[in-house]
């Protein structure tokens, strides 16, 4: 079997080349032209995975790439991701995010429409959430550029469906992290601020607010999940989730005593990182995936914290 990953370099594309490798895959992995390499997540596999260079804004890149590589499976994960820099580049990320889901799809149908397709959906589309918990048929109500282009991208996936029989599944994914989780999430923030404390590096750490809610998973449990939706006799969307909320106190409260650590005493709040249109809440139910995927979660929300605050300890000691 062959898979082609958009997003290789990021960290679900790495989780998730990660198990395709495991189960015998041969895997291909879509990078950016870039003038430095940005493959740091995959060095340990760098030699067992294919890397093909395009661009989600170049169509004829990702037809080109699609005829070479002849995918049985496509997981598109490759976005703008990080939800404050939508406010700042609403256009890229919309043309990123959004159209970028759109040209990939365009690129199966003509070249190899009978590929399985992921599409990575985000439980951001709920933003003001309409019920609690939300599931599959909760509506949306983005509250971002990047939750507006995550939902162009959702329906057009279902659209691109049922318009042109391709099975092609969106996985709806609640927060999910890990010590290979990008620096400026609050997740990773927190901890590598937590361990640069920790060791005389950092005397504070600036955060936005407090009291937001998000239902936070680790990302290695999440792409097993992803993998699963393919593997099924019908093409259907599935909400990822633990089923479980925690504020960003909590998080703080965590990580910074098992440093032995007083958050109280490090954090800032700093109106800088405080957003346009906040989401408040967001939990998720994953009874469906339970059901028809046999997806569970494996890893808590205490143990993730604590597994990054410790990989991002040693990770600075070994930097030293
Ligand atoms: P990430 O770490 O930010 O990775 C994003 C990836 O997209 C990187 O490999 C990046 O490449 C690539 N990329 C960005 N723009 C591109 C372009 N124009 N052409 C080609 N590649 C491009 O994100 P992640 O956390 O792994 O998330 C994976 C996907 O799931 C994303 O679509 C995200 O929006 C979605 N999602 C994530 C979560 C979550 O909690 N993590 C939840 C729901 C949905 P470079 O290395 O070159 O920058
Ligand atoms: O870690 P965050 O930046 O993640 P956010 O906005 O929930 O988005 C992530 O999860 C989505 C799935 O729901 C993905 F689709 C998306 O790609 C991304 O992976 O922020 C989490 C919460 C927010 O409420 C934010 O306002 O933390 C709050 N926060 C407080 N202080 C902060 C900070 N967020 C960041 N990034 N930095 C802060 O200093």
């Amino acid at each position: 079997m062959k898979a082609l990953i958009t997003g290789i370099t990021g960290q679900d594309g790495s989780y998730l080349a990660d198990l395709l490798l495991a189960k015998g895959y041969k895997v291909f992995g879509m990078v950016r032209r870039s003038s430095t390499e940005t493959f740091e997540r995959i060095a340990h596999i760098r030699d067992k995975v294919t890397l093909v260079q395009a661009d989600l804004l170049d169509s004829t890149s990702l037809v080109h790439m699609l005829r070479d590589v002849g995918p049985d499976e496509v997981y598109n994960l490759a976005a703008q991701s990080f939800v404050p820099t939508s406010w700042s580049q609403p256009v890229l990320t919309g043309e990123f995010t959004g159209i970028g889901a759109l040209r990939v799809l365009e690129a199966v149908r003509e070249v190899c429409p009978k590929a399985r397709f992921y599409q990575a959906s985000s439980s951001e589309m709920y933003g003001k959430v309409r019920e609690v918990p939300q599931t599959e048929l909760t509506p949306f109500h983005p509250r971002s550029p990047y939750a507006v282009a995550k939902t162009f991208g959702h329906y057009i996936t279902v659209n691109y469906r049922e318009s042109y029989d391709l099975f092609a599944v969106s996985g709806i994914l609640f927060n999910h992290e890990s010590p290979r989780r990008g620096r400026e999430f609050v997740t990773r923030k927190i901890t590598d601020g937590v361990a640069r404390i920790k060791l005389g590096l950092a005397t504070e750490l600036r955060l936005g607010t407090l009291d937001a809610q998000r239902d936070w998973g680790f990302a290695g449990d999440y792409v097993k999940a992803m993998w699963a939706m393919l593997q099924q006799d019908q093409p259907e969307d599935y909400v990822i989730a633990t089923g479980r909320t925690h504020s960003v106190k909590e998080f703080l409260e965590i990580a910074f005593d098992h440093a032995s650590l007083h958050w109280q005493d490090y954090v800032v709040q700093d109106p800088q990182f405080m957003r346009p249109a906040e989401v408040d809440q967001l939990v998720g139910d994953a009874t469906k995936a339970r059901e028809k995927l046999g997806w569970e979660p494996e890893v808590s929300f205490e143990n993730l914290v604590r597994m990054m605050v410790d990989a991002d300890i040693e990770l600075l000691q070994n930097q030293r």
